[in-house]
């Protein structure tokens, strides 16, 4: 049976807009996997160190055939495919691929928390998940309408959809 999960996608090194448009298509691409809706493209404010450039965000919806651990895994191999590179503890990365909710579970394993630790408190990935399924409920914390209520954007921005094949 095939579960809907949401995944972030960030990048602020090495073409961060091309990064996050060649994981969607590599999202697309995993076996037993498709890519229903994009976010589209923003960009936010480092969380972190602030001396390291803006990232471009966005959230993909995947209707998936495979186990959470499995998918991660196909994630991890995307990441290194895309020559991630991360320099510094919160610093600069290539291309960074969550689980950020997978089906209505709660997953705590040592691999893997879902939903996402940081999913309530990142603007990055609330205003993106927004765009995509404005009625979510999100398992354990509750409405998405009340988590962005509770924080306020600073900084982010949309850029607009994104151009290429995915739906
Ligand atoms: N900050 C922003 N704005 N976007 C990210 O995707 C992101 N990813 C991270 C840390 C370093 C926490 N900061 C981020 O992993």
């Amino acid at each position: 049976m095939s579960v809907r999960a949401f995944i972030g996608l960030g990048s602020n090194l090495e073409n961060p807009r091309l990064q996050i448009e060649n994981a969607l298509s590599d999202l697309n691409k995993i076996e037993g996997t498709r890519v229903i809706k994009n976010s589209g493209l923003f960009q936010s404010p480092p969380m972190g160190p602030q001396d390291q450039p803006d990232y471009i965000n966005a959230v993909a919806l995947l209707e998936t055939d495979l186990e959470a651990e499995s998918l991660l895994d196909q994630l991890q191999s995307i990441e290194n495919r895309h020559g991630r590179v991360r320099s510094r503890h919160w610093g600069e990365r290539t291309l960074d691929l969550d689980i950020l909710l997978y089906g209505h579970e709660q997953i705590c394993t040592a691999r893997l928390t879902v939903p996402h630790q940081g999913l309530a408190e990142r603007e990055f990935v609330l205003y993106p998940l927004q765009k995509i399924q404005p009625d979510l409920i999100v398992p354990g914390k509750g409405a998405l309408a009340d988590l962005v209520k509770a924080c306020p954007a600073s900084g982010i921005a949309f850029l607009g959809t994104i151009n290429d094949s995915t739906p």
